[in-house]
């Protein structure tokens, strides 16, 4: 069996991955969204449920919200459910994408009382912020057009730049803004912030406090999103990851599970870049489970980014190092692929239980009863969805 070193296990009991509290609600396509038993009715039962997946796991200590759809009167509660339960609550999400008024634009509208009211969201979300401890402030901006000379792009950059200064402004010294990019959807033709490069102009010129959000399932096929990674972390202005997996567009759909390969080089290049267990580089998940249990789907994301994060540490790097050096293009690239095909699940599974977690926490999970028991005790209210 694969033995992983002490270095290499210290580093990955610091590891934490966030996870989003919309995983948890009922979620689909435009087609149709199929109910689940038990699924949470409040913020409250969101919380619960994300608090299972770290009891089980010890890799998910927080949990990130979206607003307004974790709008509670008391957020001073909220925190302290979270607490109570072992977890903290994290990044706070703005939302301008669901409101009547945002059809053309927020941070970008070229109608002052629009784009006023959408700064004034993101001022509340700060209070929230403020409230629940959190540090950072995501931001992702559906706006865009659908057809060639539909919009001014220019004029739609200053503006955003203008908004972005006016809620910089209110952060607090010990929070911070990131701005997340997306190539397209929900508009076709051009999209405010479509790439890395137009996340990182818009958040350097606010300061240290603003970074790049990077969500993987945001470019176009065939995009090196390592490549990404690593100008981001050289640039210093990797903020955050939303981690996910695509096999077309936006899918959401559990991280590493399209493409395992490719989170093995993303995570390679956080590696080598300093980037892994640095308080500057969030890792969070940003997923939706529409066929799949909710919580084990959130289990199993976890473990993956983990099992793949001890593969890229596996990385003999002297002898990368030495390959690229020699120019010897096959053997460097063995060194990678070596990594890439250790299973360390069996190193894992000891190591769990050597911490009294789990060896196989799916497995614990299922054998736990949570799920029958939620699906008994909730019901009746508004089972909560993406989207409430
Ligand atoms: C947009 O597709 C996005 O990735 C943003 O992070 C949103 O906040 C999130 O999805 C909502 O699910
Ligand atoms: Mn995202």
């Amino acid at each position: 069996m694969t033995t992983l070193s002490p270095e290499i296990l210290s580093t990955l009991q610091a590891q934490a991955i966030e996870l989003p509290s919309w995983a948890f609600g009922n979620s689909g396509t435009r087609f149709r969204v199929f109910p689940t038993a038990g699924t949470p009715r409040d913020p409250f039962e969101k919380i619960a449920d994300a608090a299972e997946v770290n009891r089980l796991t010890a890799l998910a200590p927080t949990v990130a919200l979206h607003i307004p759809w974790d709008l509670v009167d008391d957020y001073t509660a909220l925190r302290r459910h979270a607490e109570d339960l072992g977890v903290k609550l994290g990044t706070v999400n703005s939302n301008t994408f669901q409101d009547e008024d945002y059809k053309f634009g927020a941070l970008t509208h070229h109608d002052e009382r629009i784009r006023r009211k959408a700064i004034d969201h993101h001022l509340a979300c700060i209070d929230v912020m403020d409230a629940t401890g959190s540090r950072d402030l995501k931001i992702w901006l559906a706006e865009g057009s659908n057809y060639p000379g539909q919009n001014d792009m220019r004029g739609r950059q200053d503006r955003l730049q203008d908004s972005l200064q006016q809620i910089y402004a209110r952060l607090g010294d010990d929070q911070r803004l990131v701005l997340e990019y997306k190539f397209f959807e929900p508009s076709f033709y051009h999209t405010d912030v479509p790439d890395w490069g137009t996340s990182y102009a818009q958040v350097a010129s606010l300061g240290d406090k603003a970074m790049v959000c990077l969500d993987t399932g945001h470019h176009a096929p065939g995009t090196n999103i390592e490549f990404i990674v690593m100008q981001l972390l050289r640039l210093g202005k990797l903020g955050s990851f939303d981690f996910n997996s695509r096999f077309y567009a936006d899918d959401d759909l559990i991280v590493g599970a399209a493409d395992p390969f490719q989170l093995f080089r993303i995570l390679t290049e956080v590696v080598r870049g300093g980037g892994l267990n640095n308080p500057d580089v969030a890792f969070m998940l940003d997923q939706c489970h529409n066929i799949e249990d909710k919580i084990p789907g959130q289990i199993r994301s976890v473990l993956n980014v983990q099992e793949m994060t001890a593969r890229a540490l596996l990385i003999d790097r002297q002898a990368l190092d030495a390959a690229q050096q020699a120019n010897d293009v096959l053997g460097a690239n063995a060194v990678l692929m070596d990594a890439f095909y250790t299973d360390v699940r069996p190193a894992l599974a000891e190591w769990r239980e050597s911490r009294g977690l789990p060896a196989d926490p799916m497995a614990a999970f299922a054998a736990s009863g949570y799920l029958p028991r939620i699906a008994e005790e909730r019901v009746g209210g508004t089972q909560a969805g993406w989207g409430a």
